[in-house]
């Protein structure tokens, strides 16, 4: 196998559209339980001892299996829908066997999942707009989330399905982040819009949009700082970015994407709430999965905010940033 067919294996593992084989899926799905092993492990130890001597699943082990919920970073709100739906399932099917407790939890939660929240994304592609590109990506969160690093990861597959991706480093806080986004854009293969550190966020957005459409790329990919001082300075600084963007991209930027590092657990949750607060935001990324037990934070996340969740992070490797699917998640977790 050479160079190009191995890099190509690496970024078609399960692409329904290009014909992803067998094989590629199955290592994804590997990856994702490799990477959700902690979690995994600690949401059954949890129900486990919830149901632990007690040969049938009935309302009063209900509350056990709440709190093993709870504590596994589900969430309160979202924990009491389950058990909710739990109660209702209990009361009609009368007698549950409590080996079928995981199983119950895991389709109660996939069933919520999919009425709650929105379709999960198609791979990692964008619309074609035609005549109206770029399409512009702005890329968001605190700091150390894995915004940059994502960028790359996303950046890497999009070029792979032949899309001309640009990178702007709006992050110009530190000289590090232009230089790290700089070794992907040259990692990757794509040309990046820097300044000096300390110079504005929103010229190089501008510049960014400005050189993507006079290259007619189909994509322009915005890094942004999350080390901003206060919540204000922050809110100031993206809907700046925000309406240089407009100058140029009328419809533009077409995706906010929060990054969340999910290994924060409940925080994540936390920060969710205070960016859609300060700016809208379209989609989300939630990393660092891997080497976490908090992992049970996603279906939190997935049933709290109307917004779809695109990626997790379940490693550091290219192919470690995957397509989020809520079935397929929650299998992992009880796996
Ligand atoms: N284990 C693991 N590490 C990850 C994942 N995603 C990102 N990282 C690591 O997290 C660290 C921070 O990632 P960055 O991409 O630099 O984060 P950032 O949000 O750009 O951070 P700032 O530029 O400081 O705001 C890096 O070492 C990444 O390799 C993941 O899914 N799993
Ligand atoms: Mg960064």
């Amino acid at each position: 196998m050479g160079f190009f067919d191995k890099f190509k294996k690496t970024f078609t593992g399960g692409d329904k559209d290009t014909g992803g084989s067998k094989e590629e899926a199955k290592e994804v799905k590997e990856d994702l339980n490799k990477g959700l092993e902690k979690s995994s492990r600690n949401i059954f130890d949890r129900i486990s001892k919830a149901v632990a001597g007690k040969s049938q699943v009935d309302i009063n082990i209900l509350d056990d299996i709440e709190e093993a919920l709870i504590s596994s970073d589900v969430s309160l709100d979202t924990t009491i829908k389950i058990i909710d739906r739990l109660e209702a399932r209990v009361a009609k099917d009368k007698y549950v066997n409590s080996n079928d407790v995981y199983v119950m939890v895991k389709e109660e939660m996939v069933q919520l999942l999919e009425e709650n929240n929105v379709p999960d994304a198609d791979w990692f592609d964008v619309p074609d707009l035609g005549p109206n590109k770029p399409y512009v990506l702005l890329v968001v969160g605190v700091n150390g989330v894995g915004k940059t690093t994502s960028i790359g990861k996303i950046s890497n597959r999009l070029k792979w399905r032949g899309k001309e991706v640009i990178l702007g480093a709006a992050d110009t806080f530190r000289a590090a982040a232009i230089e790290q986004l700089e070794v992907w854009a040259k990692r990757v293969d794509i040309p990046i819009v820097k300044k000096e550190q300390g110079s504005d966020p929103a010229a190089v957005a501008y510049e960014t949009v400005e050189k993507a459409v006079e290259g007619n790329f189909d994509v322009a990919i915005i890094d942004t700082a999350g080390r901003l001082h206060n919540k204000v300075n922050l809110m100031k600084e993206l809907s700046k970015i925000r309406r240089v963007v407009q100058k140029v991209i009328p419809d533009g930027p077409h995706e906010v994407m929060l990054v969340l590092d999910g290994s924060t657990g409940q925080n994540a949750i936390e920060q969710a709430k205070q960016f859609m607060a300060a700016t809208e935001v379209t989609s989300l990324t939630v990393t660092k999965l891997d080497g976490t037990a908090k992992g049970g934070v996603v279906i939190a996340i997935a049933d709290q905010f109307k917004i779809p969740i695109k990626f997790i992070g379940v490693g550091e490797k290219l192919q470690h940033l995957q397509v989020f699917n809520k079935a397929e998640f929650v299998d992992s977790l009880f796996q």
